[in-house]
């Protein structure tokens, strides 16, 4: 018999003033994610892949889904009654919700990651920060400008051969499997560390080409030491290499010299998720908590996993 993830947050954070309230944001982006992998799982036979025919603040185009999974999550949310404001890939400005005492919690997140690989039955997941408001601050967009380092939880969920959600709290990181008969959440992955051993890297070989001769000669050491593994869902790819041991890599190219990964919904909650799984994360430059974020669609290079070969690999990446 399995925890689920009901009596998991209860028991953990219920009666405790620093999660106060954290039960219902993570049951909140449950119900989200239940309604989002069921729509993902479904979508060839109801027409719900392909473009919305927009183009989001990125510049990139909006996939039906994309829209379907936002507006989920901002409605769970929105209903759980403890989120302020919410951060959202697809969404310029913020979503305010409220600021009473209880709207405790500022969400930052990307709702379906992977989005190029939905039409092609290939993982794709929802990646979230949680942060703690602090009491009478005023909501605004420069409000959910905070360190990653200031996170409280962060989760992401893979729809992939199944469900799953992993939850993060300090020193703290828990799997969980969606029972598709019942719609719960149980607790099969209990405590994860991320193993010492690294098996694999991840990173487009593609820009090779487009990399400085430090990332080149990184990349050239994990190739000749490590198996690569590359899914081009991050979620996805983290997922593995958590479970698995591994490192993933975006770094800057010429074709995108500050990287092209999020850092506020993507970098920051995945490696919030590292650090509490003893392994680390660097833009190559700093820690990725560390980064002081001036935007909320900033861009950051990314480099994610293993903390021996993060370590190393930035190294010879500035040598
Ligand atoms: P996608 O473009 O499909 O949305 O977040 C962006 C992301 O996917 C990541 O999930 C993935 O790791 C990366 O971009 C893939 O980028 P490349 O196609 O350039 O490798």
């Amino acid at each position: 018999m399995y925890i689920s993830l009901t009596e998991y947050s209860s028991s953990s954070w219920k009666g405790s003033e620093e999660y106060d309230g954290l039960e219902a944001v993570v049951a909140g982006i449950a119900e989200g994610a239940t309604l989002i992998q069921a729509k993902v799982r479904a979508a060839v036979l109801a027409n719900a892949v392909g473009t919305t025919g927009e183009t989001n603040v990125q510049g990139e185009i909006v996939q039906i889904l994309d829209t379907f999974s936002s507006k989920t999550l901002v409605s769970t949310l929105s209903q759980c009654g403890r989120v302020a404001a919410i951060g959202d890939e697809e969404e310029e400005q913020s979503t305010v919700i409220g600021d009473s005492a209880r709207h405790q919690y500022l969400v930052q997140m990307d709702p379906l990651d992977g989005s190029s690989n939905i039409d092609v039955a290939v993982s794709v997941g929802s990646i979230l920060g949680i942060w703690k408001r602090q009491a009478d601050e005023k909501v605004t967009d420069a409000t959910l400008l905070k360190k990653g380092k200031e996170q409280v939880a962060a989760v992401y969920t893979v729809y992939g051969s199944c469900t799953m959600m992993v939850v993060a709290t300090r020193g703290s990181v828990q799997g969980f499997t969606l029972d598709p008969a019942n719609r719960t959440f149980c607790l099969t992955n209990p405590n994860i560390r991320i193993p010492e051993k690294n098996s694999c890297y991840s990173t487009n070989e593609g820009n090779f080409k487009g990399l400085d001769s430090g990332t080149q000669k990184a990349i050239e050491e994990l190739r000749n030491t490590y198996s690569l593994r590359y899914v081009g869902s991050l979620v996805a790819d983290f997922h593995r290499n958590l479970l698995k041991g591994g490192i993933f890599l975006y770094p800057s190219t010429r074709k995108n010299p500050e990287g092209k990964l999020r850092l506020m919904y993507e970098a920051n909650p995945l490696a919030f998720i590292a650090e509490q799984a003893g392994g680390a994360a660097s833009s190559g430059q700093e820690r990725i908590l560390d980064i002081q974020p001036q935007k909320l669609h900033q861009r950051t290079a990314l480099i994610i996993g293993n903390k021996d070969v993060v370590e190393r690999t930035v190294i010879v990446m500035n040598n």
